[in-house]
């Protein structure tokens, strides 16, 4: 076993070895970058299947986050989230907006590599979609992933104007037999607006707020899918199916997602629990149902827990 001295003599030499130029920069040349290996182009422009259409009216609707708590907000085709939109990677998807609110709005497909003028962003690609006017996006879906489109105007896609959009792959890389694609956000009543230096208790820091009424702080409801629990339906599951749950998050909070009473896979780890990051963080898992029975399945912040982000993963019998 090395004494003392002779690990601490074995340690200025790595560091003399180190302060060699030569030896220290071997290691780091700089290389012109290959641009595929910083980050390979995913776009396609030519669609390799057939072509998807669907409409999305932007309008004002009753959302309902637990009985008889009916608030009035704008969202798509009178849901909160709105319509998940499925395809298959390669399709053709053609997205024909009807606006219906009182005022200009546009959709982002947020993380899609689609052609610029379709990303939607009022000013810099497009006119924001006049009242009463329709537009429609067209583009490749591509790659694979989950994903989410929202409004790019003002506050708008914190009043509700937002869903998934899940585009599947050609050749799955995994097989499952149920899917739940769960959206995690906060709502809250009344008109989302930019907090300023004139809020009381807020020092002055530009954050945007959807806890603010009227100067007073309000608790947000914390939902999956629109819904706080308990006043949620079950995520219904059986014995013996490979279940995948996708997650999007479009909260401006993290949220640890934990699963009681099974492991399930994310990418090469095994877990419980999984760190869905904030500002439409998304986290795929996937995990066989081995164990019959009433499971929970709750964000692990209990402040979020006790306002709602919860589901039970019930077997049905
Ligand atoms: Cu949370």
């Amino acid at each position: 076993m090395p004494d003392r001295r002779t690990f601490l003599r074995a340690l200025l030499g790595t560091t003399a070895a180190l302060a060699v130029p030569g030896l220290w920069t071997a290691g780091c040349r700089r290389e012109p970058a290959d641009a595929a290996t910083i980050a390979p182009s995913l776009r396609r422009d030519t669609p390799t299947g057939p072509t998807r259409t669907v409409r999305l009216r932007a309008e004002e609707i009753e959302v309902e986050v637990a009985p008889g708590r009916v608030y009035r907000t704008w969202g798509y085709n009178g849901a909160f989230p709105g319509p998940e939109l499925r395809v298959r990677e390669g399709e053709q998807l053609q997205v024909v907006v009807e606006n219906h609110l009182p005022e200009g709005t546009t959709i982002h497909w947020h993380g899609v590599p689609v052609p610029n003028a379709m990303d939607g962003v009022p000013g810099l690609t497009q006119d924001p979609i006049a009242p009463g006017e329709t537009f429609t996006y067209t583009f490749v879906a591509s790659p694979s992933g989950s994903y989410l489109y929202h409004s790019h105007v003002g506050l708008q896609l914190d009043r509700g104007l937002l869903g998934a959009l899940i585009i599947e792959e050609t050749t799955p890389h995994v097989s499952y037999d149920r899917e739940y694609t769960l959206v995690l956000d906060d709502f809250l009543p009344g008109e989302p607006r930019p907090l300023t230096a004139a809020t009381p208790g807020m020092g002055g820091r530009g954050m945007m707020g959807r806890g603010m009424m009227g100067g007073m702080m309000m608790d947000p409801r914390w939902t999956i899918n629109g819904q706080a629990y308990p006043d949620a339906e079950p995520l219904e599951i059986a014995r013996g199916e490979r279940v995948r749950f996708r997650m999007v998050n479009h909260s401006m909070m993290l949220h640890p997602m934990h699963l009681h009473g099974h492991f399930f896979r994310v990418g090469d780890a095994l877990k419980d629990t999984v760190l869905v990051p904030p500002h439409m963080g998304r986290v795929v898992f996937d995990f066989v149902a081995d164990d019959p029975g009433r499971w929970f399945f709750h964000c692990h912040n209990l402040y979020h827990l006790e306002s709602g982000m919860a589901r039970e993963v019930r077997y049905r019998a």
